[in-house]
């Protein structure tokens, strides 16, 4: 391996291209037409024009990258998150190509990618996971039947979902058969497949995820877990690690139950395993995510370790250099998304020119940051701007000096949530760690912007729906799906289509 194409934008882009460098390998940027002037671009050793601005036309075209790679002769390509990061076609591709695809195989990508494949192979490694149907649901009487056994409240899922997607919370019996049809048939038109199945609901869950890495050699570590509960509309807001309510015992069962499932289903390479997490500690497998995450730094702060060059090493086919009794966590590490919208007017997106850029440093602090002042963030993908991390030797330094870093930085130009992290560390609930998936939604109910100044969500979603083109958040999606900008989603959510 000596040149690596980075098959995405932003600040993944420029965060993988770090490692690269530190490693010399010689990196390759591709952008579209609107990313002409982007921070990756210019960062790079060489880069090479896509197509136009939508992804469908550049990032998610995966015949040009290929042929891009080529070209410049680069022998391996990161795909980063989001975009074509989780297509196994692509994978596969790439490797029909002789190219390295920094991920994992096809075949493991395939086995995981499906939710109710997922839950077998969650069975087979004896790792805990939600009760209810392992096998797409046939008729609305075995629907009926699965909940009658597993008891009320329920969740329908679509098999093809994911990230929230195609999910509905069923209280009472009499409302299933409706929920089934409705269900299944926008799981059919979301994800091409109208395959639903069954989930006990889990009530006031935390969501927590282990990382693992394996490597060509039958070694997988698990390096720790992210507490991911602070999250908006299944979108995530606010990570750290470790997580407050996880003892070393339980991140040891849940470490090794993720490491058994990578294992049985041949997975090599960087992956995330999602669990929810009762308030009785009890944590149940939700799935399984086969890329590198936009979180990871915190992982990286509390264990030392560069994911990205472990990534690059294992896709080489080099064996992992460190043992699990080696992998010790130190200190704690929160990472805030910073985006490029606004809280006060109920989140709407705020592209546009930054015109001024004032970014925090000092000790504990890193940010990996996909803009420059000048830049104008484009409309057609996800409008994260930047990840700011900050660590310290206990949750609460770490708390202080992202409330410190959030005071330094500065954005002009364009509309930031910033100001929504300085009342979230300055919350309560959070100081205390009583955080679970819903504590944002009900910290935002609880707001005092008065009804009048509100922009309703339709506004939100005809904005979104309007801005979207064809980018493609972090989050999964299968082939059959058009890919879509998380404004996009937004606006869908709110029933209306771009
Ligand atoms: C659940 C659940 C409660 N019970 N499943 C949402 C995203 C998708 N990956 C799974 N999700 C959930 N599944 C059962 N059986 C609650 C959620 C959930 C959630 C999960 C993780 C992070 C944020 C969430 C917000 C709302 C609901």
């Amino acid at each position: 391996m000596k040149k690596v194409l980075i098959a995405n934008r932003g600040e993944i882009a420029v965060r993988v291209m770090r490692s690269c460098r530190e490693m010399g390998l010689a990196t390759v940027a591709v952008y579209s037409d609107v990313d002409r002037g982007a921070l990756h671009v210019s960062y790079a050793d060489e880069a090479y024009r896509l197509g136009p601005g939508p992804a469908t036309e550049s990032y998610l075209r995966g015949d040009l990258i290929l042929e891009v790679a080529k070209r410049s002769g680069a022998d391996a390509i990161h795909p980063g998150y989001g975009f074509l990061s989780e297509n196994a076609a692509f994978a596969e591709a790439c490797v029909a190509a002789d190219v390295t695809f920094v991920g994992p195989p096809a075949s493991a990508m395939r086995a995981l990618g499906s939710k109710t494949k997922a839950r077998q192979a969650a069975d087979a490694a004896r790792m805990p996971r939600v009760p209810g149907s392992v096998k797409g649901l046939a008729t609305v009487e075995e629907a009926i039947a699965v909940a009658e056994q597993i008891g009320y409240p329920v969740m329908l899922k679509a098999a093809a979902g994911g990230g929230g997607k195609g999910m509905r919370a069923v209280t009472i019996a009499t409302d299933l058969p409706a929920a089934y049809a409705t269900a299944s048939s926008e799981a059919e038109r979301s994800f091409g497949s109208g395959e639903v199945y069954l989930e006990k609901l889990i009530e006031r869950p935390r969501h927590i995820e282990i990382q693992i890495m394996a490597d060509m050699h039958g070694n997988c570590l698990y390096l720790g877990e992210r507490e991911c509960s602070v999250q908006r509309r299944h979108q995530k807001v606010i990570e750290e690690a470790p997580s407050a309510v996880v003892a070393e015992h339980l991140r040891r069962r849940m470490g090794e139950a993720a490491v058994r499932l990578a294992l049985s289903a041949g997975y090599v390479n960087a992956g995330t395993v999602e669990f929810l997490v009762d308030a009785d500690q009890n944590f149940y497998f939700l799935e399984m995510n086969t890329r590198l995450q936009v979180e990871h730094p915190v992982t990286e702060m509390v264990t030392g370790l560069d994911l990205v060059q472990m990534q690059l090493r294992v896709a080489k086919g080099e064996p992992l250099r460190v043992k699990q009794a080696e992998i010790l966590l130190r200190g704690h590490a929160i990472e805030c998304r910073i985006y490029a919208e606004d809280p006060e007017n109920n989140f709407m997106p705020s592209p546009g020119k930054i015109t001024r850029l004032v970014q925090p440093g000092g000790p504990g602090v890193r940010e990996d940051c996909g803009v420059y002042e000048g830049w104008t963030v484009p409309l057609d993908y996800d409008p994260m701007l930047s990840k700011l991390v900050a660590y310290g030797e206990t949750r609460e330094v770490a708390i202080e000096r992202m409330l410190r870093a959030l005071d330094e930085y500065v954005i002009g130009g364009i509309r930031s949530n910033l100001g929504l992290f300085q009342r979230i560390l300055r919350d309560e609930d959070f100081r205390t760690a009583q955080i679970d998936t819903g504590y944002l939604e009900r910290l935002l109910a609880g707001s005092d912007v008065k009804e009048a100044q509100r922009v309703p969500d339709d506004v939100v979603a005809l904005v979104a729906a309007l801005f979207a083109a064809a980018g493609k958040r972090e989050g999964s999606a299968t082939a059959a799906t058009a890919p879509e900008s998380r404004w996009t989603i937004a606006g869908r959510r709110e029933g209306l289509r771009a």
